[in-house]
């Protein structure tokens, strides 16, 4: 008995990966109603293609459309994931294919799981996700952790989200064995703020030799983390963010979410909160994310 997936990249994805050039995948839950608000997720997206080619690498957005895995989605099918969609995290992969999900929005966990099943080593985020406060309650710990450190592809990300327990997520990335570098920074950025206390055990300035350290942690078949600050033109103002956290953890309880629910719904109210000044900051550094992807994966390849 073999098992095979329904795994489908685009062409321009699959021939490159064939001529070994460089490959950045993207997730498509930030892209989607559960992540930006329209039009600012379109503008994000490509933003973030267009800087994933301008480093020479070609961009394949992950998602799952009709209950088939993508990696690298045609010029028509953008609109696809814009619109309203089903969050995908990992756990949920083999339902949206069973039950043939019209749109998955690919979370990180998700997104690295395709992948690595495509054969792509380099993949971009806003901000992953992570242990949240309260969780020695509510067991809630995003699965994007234990996909970074268990698939063999590097993640770019501007930290962690803000809401997390930061501290104890990179207690646990470290458990988990993933490797977590500070690209240019000493401390792990939290998503829409260049700095928080907490260090981060390597930082690395130079290019050549994060290709280095992520082509030594992909010979092991395992993933690291790469933590790369919103660039500092726009990133959000401290006291705007603080209020605008306080305001929205309250709804989260007020409103009793859990689960997969609580991601889009703080993002949603810090956005709300922010009057909408956490978007462009959203926007900003996960381009930049994409942008260093890409520059990583260039210089992979070489
Ligand atoms: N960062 C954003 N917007 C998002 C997310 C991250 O700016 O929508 C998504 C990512 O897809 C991430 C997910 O993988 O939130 C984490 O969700 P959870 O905490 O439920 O694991
Ligand atoms: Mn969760």
């Amino acid at each position: 008995m073999s098992y095979e997936l329904p795994i489908r990249p685009s062409t321009e994805v699959a021939d490159a990966l064939a001529d070994n050039a460089p490959v950045v995948a993207l997730e498509s839950t930030v892209y989607s109603n559960l992540g930006l608000p329209s039009p600012d997720n379109e503008n994000a997206l490509n933003r973030c293609i267009e800087s994933i080619r301008a480093a020479g690498a070609v961009p394949a957005v992950t998602a799952v459309f009709d209950g088939e895995l993508r990696a690298g989605l045609e010029d028509n099918e953008y609109d696809r994931i814009l619109g309203q969609a089903t969050k995908a995290a990992e756990r949920d992969l083999p339902v949206a294919i069973g039950q043939k999900w019209p749109v998955g929005a690919t979370t990180v966990s998700a997104s690295l799981a395709i992948a690595q099943a495509t054969g792509i080593h380099v993949f971009a985020t806003g901000g992953i996700g992570g242990v949240h406060r309260g969780s020695e309650v509510t067991g809630d710990i995003s699965a994007d952790l234990g996909a970074i450190a268990r698939h063999g592809v590097a993640t770019i990300s501007a930290g962690a989200k803000s809401f997390l327990d930061l501290p104890k997520t990179l207690e646990a990335l470290e458990t988990l064995g993933a490797t977590v570098i500070g690209w240019q920074t000493d401390v792990l950025p939290a998503f829409t703020a260049r700095e928080t206390p907490y260090a981060i055990p390597y930082r690395i300035d130079d290019l050549a030799e994060l290709a280095a350290i992520t082509n030594a942690q992909l010979g092991f078949g395992r993933g690291l983390l790469i933590a790369n600050p919103v660039p500092i033109e726009d990133a959000l103002d401290q006291s705007v963010h603080d209020a605008a956290l306080e305001e929205a953890l309250a709804e989260v309880d007020k409103a009793g979410i859990a689960g997969a629910k609580v991601t889009p719904f703080v993002l949603a109210h810090i956005a709300n909160a922010s009057g909408g000044a956490s978007v462009p900051a959203n926007i900003s550094l996960v381009a930049n994310n994409a942008g260093l992807a890409g520059r990583l994966a260039a210089q992979l390849c070489d």
